[in-house]
């Protein structure tokens, strides 16, 4: 008997993206990540529109295997008093999804902003460009333009030091490219402004990791019903990166978090995306030994590299460079894949600004080519721990 293989994926992001359907075939993907970014957070995906996405993707020859993300909302994350109209608009997203029969949906539960980053063009040795996220700048980001109370004491003296000493020999473009970096969070989606920001941050400060933790268990269980009805899979994304930033909490950076998180919800339902190089920007986290913890929950895979120096800061490397040891990762991730009945669709997550799309505008992290070699490298590594 041959052994089974994992989904190759691809995140798409709809009949906007630069890379269309047809790269994708071509880079040898066949299920694809995607979302209705023009739909509002906290409204309701209508059918029509989620059915006229799927056409165009089985059009093509492929399958929409998971949506990446179903945003939610502020307000259920701050469980705020008007949270309920979110809740039952994102139920009625999942049963409308499910209705299409598309049953693996990947959300986060980072506070305000998705993942982060304080520059997106760092340039590698061989002239490819990655994202970066670097502790001084974001220091210098938080304590001078941002003006966060107290903020120094997040950060060791020497960051505070050298983040004084680098805004002090800045420019006023330097730092407003800063800042729309820091603040972009996913393309497609309006950044976030400073003001709403630090409105975000002091509602945070009262909720504190706890309460968050709190709501993310709240959240689960008012859309367990509807997940448990329709077979479908919520996977979570761990924390990008997996530190609490400008002073936000954060609930899914570790394995503890992972475990947690498992063990108070264990239904069926409450699955994870097993994302590399978010958890692998942690300085303590051994990637291959969390994967062995929460195997059984993973649903849904982002595999990429990062590459940390002694301050803890980033690149992302190639997908089989870097500190994240993918050999191990992908070992244990295709043995616990012949246990499924459905494969474990994995995607190369992001790759680097490299060949001809150095000269392309694409969605940080989302150029073709970069990703395709991600993926290359990956099924090869796949079909050699397979050996068929
Ligand atoms: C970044 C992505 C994240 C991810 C969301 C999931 O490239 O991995 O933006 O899609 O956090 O909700």
């Amino acid at each position: 008997m041959t052994n089974k293989k994992l989904l190759q994926s691809w995140r798409w992001y709809g009949p906007n993206d630069p890379v269309s359907l047809q790269d994708v075939k071509q880079a040898g993907a066949t299920g694809i990540v995607t979302a209705l970014h023009h739909i509002p957070h906290g409204e309701v995906w209508p059918l029509e529109d989620i059915k006229e996405r799927q056409r165009i993707i089985e059009a093509e020859g492929l399958t929409w295997a998971v949506v990446e993300s179903v945003p939610v909302h502020e307000a259920i994350k701050t469980d705020r008093a008007d949270a309920g109209p979110f809740l039952k608009n994102y139920i009625q997203t999942l049963e409308n999804l499910a209705a299409c029969n598309i049953k693996t949906v990947c959300y986060n539960f980072m506070p305000v902003l998705d993942w982060t980053r304080t520059q997106l063009d760092l340039t590698m040795k061989d002239g490819s460009k990655a994202l970066y996220f670097d502790w001084t700048d974001l220091a210098l980001f938080d304590l001078f333009i941002l003006k966060r109370t107290d903020a120094e004491k997040d950060y060791p003296a020497s960051i505070v030091a050298n983040a004084k000493q680098r805004y002090d020999t800045s420019t006023d473009e330097t730092r407003t490219k800063l800042s729309e970096v820091v603040l972009m969070g996913i393309p497609s989606e309006e950044p976030i402004g400073l003001a709403d920001l630090q409105k975000s941050i002091e509602v945070y400060k009262e909720i504190g990791t706890e309460g968050l933790r709190k709501n993310l268990l709240k959240f689960l269980a008012a859309i367990a019903p509807v997940c448990e009805s329709q077979g479908i899979h919520m996977t979570i994304h761990p924390d990008d990166p997996p530190y609490p930033i400008l002073g936000l909490p954060r609930v899914v950076s570790n394995q503890d978090d992972l475990l947690y998180l498992v063990t108070s919800e264990p239904r069926e339902f409450n699955g994870l995306c097993f994302c590399t190089g978010s958890l692998g920007a942690g300085v303590n986290n051994n990637i291959p030994a969390i994967l062995e913890s929460v195997k059984h929950k993973v649903h849904f895979a982002h595999l990429r590299n990062v590459k940390k120096d002694e301050e803890g800061n980033f690149y992302e490397a190639d997908h089989l460079d870097g500190d994240v040891d993918m050999y191990a990762v992908m070992k244990i991730l295709t043995e616990e894949n012949q246990k499924r009945q459905v494969s474990i669709p994995f995607r190369p997550d992001h790759g680097h600004q490299m060949l001809d799309d150095l000269h392309k505008i694409s969605n940080p992290g989302y150029s073709a080519i970069g990703r395709l070699r991600g993926l290359a490298e990956l099924r090869g590594l796949e079909l050699g721990i397979l050996g068929n």
